[in-house]
C-alpha cells in the first residue's frame, strides 16, 4: 500500500493519543473506577497442589462483622452453574477428542494447583473479608502431586484426572511420517537436541481484575474486567451462567499490560458475575500480585526432543519433533491448541524442509493452567529450527549465516506451501538475513572476539530468522482444527451530521496504541485529521461483534475490518454526493474529504454529506438516511510477519554473568501504520524474549507442588540496564498479499526472535571452551554451571 501523503495518515510516526491520559495520570484502570456500594470479595485459594476435600466449613467466617456472603463449589454446582470450558478442541492422532475433564469455577472437592479457587468471602470491606476467609475451614486431604510433564507421564505417577489416563490431555501429530522416515534414511548426517523451553508468567504491571454488578433497568449484569477479550468473555461467562448474552455486557477498561495472560476466561469471571446475580450487589475482585502468579496463566513449558536430517551438501531433509507441552492442571480457554496446532504449524519456520513429521504429547500437571504468552507458539518453534540450523552449522563445519541461507526459502517461490503446513504469501528471508548481518557488522565479528579477550570476556553472536503467524487467525481455518469460536473481526463506523466520526472495533488496547493507529488508517481513507476520530474498544454493549486482542491481530483482521468499513462509508457518501452534485454515482471520485465530479471543478465536503445523511428530506426515497456503517472481516490466511535477528554478548567467565552487547533486528510487518509505535512494540517484545533468555523461570517445588518463584523478589523480569542498545530496521517490501492494508502484525516479533539469537550468541561465545549446548535461562548460575562441567579445575 501506498504511503499516504496526510499528515495524519498511513506511515507516519505521529504521538499516541492515548498517551496524554497515561503520562498524566487520568487513565481509567479497573481499581480506579468508582462503584457505589460495592462489596468486596476475597478468593479462597488451594494452598495445596493436589488435595481432595468433603467439607468447607464456612459457619464462623459467616459470622464475622461485615460478611455478607461465603459461597463455595457446592453452592455454584447446586445452581448448576457449568464448567469452564476451552475454546478450541484438540483431536488426537488415534482420533479421539482431547481429554476435557471438568474445571469449576470454584472447587468442588478436589484441587489440582495451588491458587484454584476453592471459595469466596463477600464483605463489606477487603479486610473484613480476608479475616473471614482466614477461618474458613477445609479439611483438604494432601495427595501426591506432579508438576513436571515428563515426570508425569511416567508410570506410577500422580493422576490429575479421571478422564486423562496417564495425565494425557492429547496426542496430537502432523505431517508426513513416512516421508519423514525416509528422509531420515536418506540423511547424511542426523542431528539430535534435547531443548526445554522454560515455564513464564505474564507479569504485566495491572494485576487482574474483575467487578460484577445489576444494571437495575436492563436486569443485564455488567461485568468490568481486565480482558483483552470482552467478546469470548461475554460467550463464556453466559453460557456457563445459563443466561442470554444480551443480558451480560463486558466493559474492559484501560487495562495496563496484557501479554496473553489476560486474553483468557478465567474462573474469577464467571464467580463475580455469578455472585452479583445471586446478591443483587456490586461485587468487586482486584488480584493481587501474590494471587497473580498463583492464577494468570503461564507460558511456554515445553520439552522437546527433536532431530534434523541432512545431507551432505548441508541441505535439511528431513524433521522430526516430538514435544512434551505442559499443559497445567486444567485446559485453559485456549491450552490446548497453542502447544499443538499454533507451534506444530510453524516448524517448516523460514526453511525449505521437505518432510516433517511432529507430535506433542499435551500434559496435566498439579500447575497452574498454561496458555497464550506473548508469541504463543511462535517462539517455540522459532527455538526448536534455529537450535538446530546452529548446531548442524557446527557439526558440519558451516558459517551459520551460510547454512540458513543454503535452506531459505526464497521471495522468488512465495507462495509457498510448507512440508507441515501453512501457505506464506509474501516475505524475503535470506534478504532480511542478509541486511541483519550487514547492520550488525557480522562478517567482522571475530575482531570483536579478540578485543574482548582482552578483558577476559568470552565474546558471542547468535542468529534468528523466523516467521510468524500474525493476524489469527483465517476462521475457516481455525474451524477446521478444532476452534469452537470463530475469530473475525467486526468494525463499525458512525459519521455523525457534524462529521465527526467514532470507529467502534472489537479488538482491545492494552497498550498496543489503537486509539492512534486505527484512527491513522480512516484518516488515510477519509482525509481527516487523525485527532479527529475518536476509536471505541472494550465494551460488548457498544461494539456487539469481536474476537479480541491477541495473536498480533489487531492491525491485520481489525485494521482490515476498520479499512472494509470505511469503504462502504465512502460508497453511501458517494450515492448522497452524487444526488446533491446532480450526478452518476459511478462519476463521483472521493479524493481527500472531497467527493468530486470526474472531469469538472463540482465538489462537495466529507462534512456537507455526512450533513445531508442526516436530512432524509433532502435524499431521494431509495436512500436510507445515516453514514454509520458495519463491517466484519475475516481473512483467509494468516499475515506471515518474519524477521531476522543478531544478538552480540558478552559472558563474564568468572561469573556466568552473560551482557547483552547490542541487538540488531530486520522485521517484516508488510504495510506500517505508525514506525514509532512499531518500534516500541518490538522493544517491548525484545525485552520479554530477553527476560525469557536470561532470568525468566517459573519454577515448582516437585515435591510440595508449591511454586517456588511466586513474587518479583523469586522471578526475575529485565530492567532498564538488563536490554542492550537495540537497532532495529523495518522492511516493507513485501505487504501481506490478502488483506487490504498489506499489514502483517508486530506485536509479539520481539519475543519469537530473541530467545534464539540470545542463546545462540551465549554458546558461540561458550563453544571454544567446549560448551555445545545449555537450556535457558541463561542465568549467571547456569553458564557458570555449564562453564565448569567443561573447566572443572578453572572455574
Ligand atoms: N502496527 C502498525 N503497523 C503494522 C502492525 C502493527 O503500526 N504493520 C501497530 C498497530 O497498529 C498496533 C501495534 O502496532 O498499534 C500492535 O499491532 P499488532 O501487531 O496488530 O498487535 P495487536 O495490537 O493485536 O497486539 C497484540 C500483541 C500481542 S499478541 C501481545 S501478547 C502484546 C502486544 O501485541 N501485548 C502487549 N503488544 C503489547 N504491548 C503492550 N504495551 N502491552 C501488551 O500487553
Amino acid at each position: 500500500m501506498a504511503q499516504s501523503p496526510n499528515r495524519t495518515g498511513i506511515g507516519k510516526s505521529i504521538l499516541r493519543k492515548e498517551d496524554q491520559r497515561f503520562l498524566t495520570g487520568t487513565g481509567i484502570f479497573i481499581d480506579d473506577i468508582h462503584f457505589s456500594n460495592a462489596l468486596e470479595c476475597f478468593i479462597v485459594r488451594s494452598p495445596h497442589a493436589h488435595a481432595t476435600f468433603t467439607t468447607v466449613d464456612t459457619s464462623l467466617a459467616q459470622k464475622i462483622p461485615g460478611v455478607i456472603a461465603v459461597f463455595t463449589g457446592t453452592d455454584m454446582a447446586e445452581e448448576e452453574i457449568g464448567s469452564m470450558f476451552a475454546l478450541w478442541k484438540i483431536t488426537s492422532k488415534n482420533g479421539a477428542p482431547m481429554a476435557e475433564p471438568p474445571r469449576w469455577a470454584l472447587a468442588r472437592g478436589t484441587v489440582r494447583h495451588v491458587g484454584e479457587p476453592v471459595a469466596i468471602v463477600i464483605a463489606q470491606s477487603f479486610d473484613q473479608a480476608a479475616d473471614a476467609a482466614e477461618i474458613i475451614n477445609i479439611d483438604y486431604n494432601v495427595l501426591a502431586s506432579v508438576t513436571d510433564s515428563v515426570e508425569a507421564l511416567k508410570s506410577g505417577a500422580p493422576q490429575l484426572h479421571n478422564e486423562a489416563a496417564n495425565n494425557i490431555c492429547f496426542e496430537w501429530e502432523r505431517g508426513d511420517e513416512a516421508a519423514t522416515n525416509q528422509a531420515f534414511e536418506k540423511a547424511d548426517k542426523i542431528i539430535r537436541l534435547d531443548l526445554t523451553n522454560n515455564r513464564l508468567v505474564g507479569a504485566a504491571i495491572e494485576t487482574r481484575g474483575v467487578v460484577a454488578s445489576i444494571d437495575p433497568i436492563t436486569n443485564t449484569v455488567v461485568l468490568h474486567s481486565t480482558t483483552q477479550v470482552p467478546h469470548h468473555i461475554r460467550l463464556c461467562v453466559a453460557q456457563q451462567l445459563n443466561i442470554m448474552e444480551n443480558k451480560l455486557r463486558v466493559i474492559s477498561p484501560d487495562v495496563g499490560g496484557g501479554f496473553g495472560p489476560k486474553g483468557k476466561h478465567y474462573p474469577e469471571e464467571t464467580i463475580l458475575a455469578w455472585a452479583a446475580r445471586k446478591l443483587g450487589c456490586t461485587v468487586r475482585w482486584i488480584g493481587r500480585r501474590e494471587e497473580s502468579f498463583i492464577s494468570d496463566t503461564q507460558g511456554r513449558d515445553h520439552q522437546t526432543h527433536t532431530e534434523l536430517a541432512i545431507n551432505a551438501g548441508g541441505e535439511f531433509i528431513g524433521l522430526r519433533v516430538k514435544t512434551i507441552a505442559n499443559i497445567g492442571a486444567y485446559i485453559s480457554t485456549f491450552g490446548a491448541n497453542i502447544p499443538s496446532v499454533i507451534y506444530s504449524a510453524l516448524l517448516s519456520g523460514v526453511y525449505q524442509t521437505p518432510a516433517i513429521h511432529v507430535e506433542v504429547t499435551g500434559v496435566f500437571s498439579n500447575t497452574v493452567p498454561v496458555d497464550a504468552y506473548r508469541g504463543a507458539g511462535r517462539p517455540e518453534a522459532c527455538y526448536v529450527l534455529e537450535r538446530l540450523a546452529d548446531r548442524a552449522a557446527y557439526e558440519l563445519g558451516m558459517d551459520r549465516v551460510e547454512i540458513r541461507l543454503k535452506n531459505m526459502i526464497t521471495a522468488e517461490q512465495m507462495p509457498y506451501t510448507t512440508a507441515i503446513g501453512h501457505t506464506y504469501d509474501s516475505g524475503n528471508f535470506p534478504a532480511l538475513l542478509t541486511k541483519v548481518c550487514v547492520n550488525s557488522d557480522y562478517s567482522n565479528f571475530e575482531s570483536r572476539r579478540l578485543q574482548s579477550q582482552e578483558t577476559k570476556k568470552l565474546r558471542g553472536i547468535g542468529i534468528a530468522s523466523f516467521v510468524e503467524s500474525s493476524g489469527v487467525a483465517p476462521s475457516r481455518m481455525a474451524g477446521a482444527l478444532g476452534a469452537r469460536v470463530a475469530t473475525f473481526e467486526s468494525a463499525h463506523i458512525r459519521v455523525d451530521e457534524d462529521g465527526s466520526i467514532t470507529a467502534m472495533l472489537g479488538t482491545h488496547n492494552h497498550g498496543q496504541g489503537h486509539a492512534t493507529t486505527f484512527a491513522q488508517i480512516l484518516s488515510d481513507q477519509l482525509g481527516v485529521p487523525a485527532e479527529t476520530i475518536e476509536v471505541l474498544e472494550g465494551d460488548t454493549a457498544m461494539v456487539p461483534r469481536g474476537t479480541g486482542t491477541f495473536g498480533s491481530r489487531s492491525i491485520a483482521v481489525g485494521g482490515s475490518a476498520l479499512h472494509v468499513a470505511g469503504e462502504k462509508i465512502i460508497k453511501k457518501g458517494q450515492l448522497i454526493a452524487a444526488h446533491l452534485l446532480e450526478a452518476a454515482p459511478s462519476d463521483i471520485a472521493f479524493l481527500e474529504s472531497e467527493f468530486c465530479v470526474t472531469g469538472t471543478d463540482r465538489k462537495i465536503s466529507f462534512n456537507e454529506v455526512a450533513k445531508a445523511a442526516y436530512a432524509p428530506f433532502k435524499l431521494p426515497l431509495e436512500l436510507d438516511p445515516g453514514l454509520d456503517e458495519n463491517a466484519f472481516y475475516d481473512p483467509t490466511n494468516f499475515a506471515f510477519s518474519n524477521g531476522a535477528h543478531i544478538a552480540e554478548v558478552e559472558v563474564d567467565p568468572d561469573t556466568g554473568q552473560v551482557k547483552l552487547i547490542s541487538y540488531y533486528a530486520v522485521d517484516d510487518i508488510g504495510t506500517i501504520i505508525n514506525p514509532m509505535i512499531v518500534e516500541g512494540q518490538l522493544h517491548g517484545g525484545l525485552a520479554q524474549g530477553i527476560g525469557q533468555v536470561l532470568m525468566e523461570n517459573c519454577k515448582y517445588d516437585s515435591g510440595s507442588g508449591q511454586l517456588l518463584s511466586g513474587s518479583f523478589l523469586d522471578y526475575a523480569v529485565p530492567r532498564a540496564d538488563d536490554m542492550p542498545v537495540i537497532y532495529s530496521e523495518l522492511d516493507q517490501t513485501q505487504p501481506c498479499t490478502h488483506n487490504p492494508l498489506g499489514a502483517k502484525g508486530c506485536g509479539e516479533s520481539g519475543a519469537i526472535g530473541a530467545p534464539a539469537a540470545v542463546v545462540s550468541a551465549v554458546l558461540d561465545a561458550l563453544r571454544p571452551l567446549g560448551v555445545n549446548e545449555i537450556q535457558m535461562p541463561l542465568s549467571p548460575q547456569n553458564v557458570w554451571q555449564a562453564l565448569k562441567m567443561v573447566l572443572p579445575e578453572k572455574i
